[in-house]
């Protein structure tokens, strides 16, 4: 069968990491008096670490120094990892695994690309490492999405061309930077916040096996 290369984005497609996010990130802002509601959480969602607290502080109108903002980024991490150090698989999100042994099965190979440092812990965490040709996250990256450097990497890594390439995500900004990438870009969540992916679904049992077949296919 034809090869295509299907790169997936880990929060918000593969688990659902991103209330965990969302938990931590407003945590650490409420001890700065600043709040911020889930549709502004909309804009962090595959941004880094970093660009994700300069946010925060913008929309708080708060200006910190250099040190606190490290002691601040720290302290969020601890507190993410707390959250994610009690995952397990019954955290994969519904038809993720059927999708991936699907293609597995027609020997597509498949990348992971994500903006998160933590991405292998959670991998290895839900038991899903083995499933992946190669994995690409926020270690291995020097521009964040939307700039589409982490999928160009992971194609590289597939050694398929961009054209070739699927990718699922949950974010604006992924789903920009698929677009840029000139890859095939699936949006994982609502019409409304994804109307700029090639195609968008609610969540994985609304994509079909025929459908990844026509997607292998062209
Ligand atoms: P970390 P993804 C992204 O992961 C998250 O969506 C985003 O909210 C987070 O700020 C970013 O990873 C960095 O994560 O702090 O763990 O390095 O959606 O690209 O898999
Ligand atoms: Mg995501």
């Amino acid at each position: 069968m034809i090869k295509k290369a299907f790169i997936f984005d880990l929060d918000g497609v593969i688990v659902d990491t991103a209330k965990y996010h969302f938990l931590a990130w407003q945590k650490l802002a409420r001890t700065l008096d600043i709040d911020f509601t889930e549709k502004e959480n909309e804009q962090l969602k595959g941004v880094s670490r970093v660009r994700s607290l300069e946010k925060i502080l913008s929309w708080g109108n708060k200006t910190i120094s250099e040190n606190k903002f490290k002691e601040l980024m720290g302290k969020k991490n601890d507190d993410y990892l707390n959250h994610i150090s009690i995952m397990n698989e019954n955290e994969i999100l519904p038809d993720v695994n059927r999708v991936l042994d699907f293609l597995i099965e027609k020997q597509q190979p498949i990348a992971l690309g994500s903006a998160s440092k933590n991405a292998r812990t959670i991998l290895e965490r839900v038991n899903l490492k083995n499933k992946f040709d190669a994995i690409v996250d926020g270690n291995d990256v020097s521009k964040a999405k939307p700039d589409p450097e982490v999928f160009l990497i992971g194609a590289e890594l597939l050694k398929i061309k961009p054209e070739y390439c699927v990718v699922f995500e949950d974010s604006v900004a992924g789903v920009e930077a698929a677009n840029v990438a000139n890859m095939i870009s699936i949006g994982i969540g609502s019409e409304e916040n994804l109307g700029h992916a090639n195609f968008v679904f609610r969540d994985f049992t609304e994509i079909s096996n025929e459908f990844l077949i026509e997607l292998i296919k062209k």
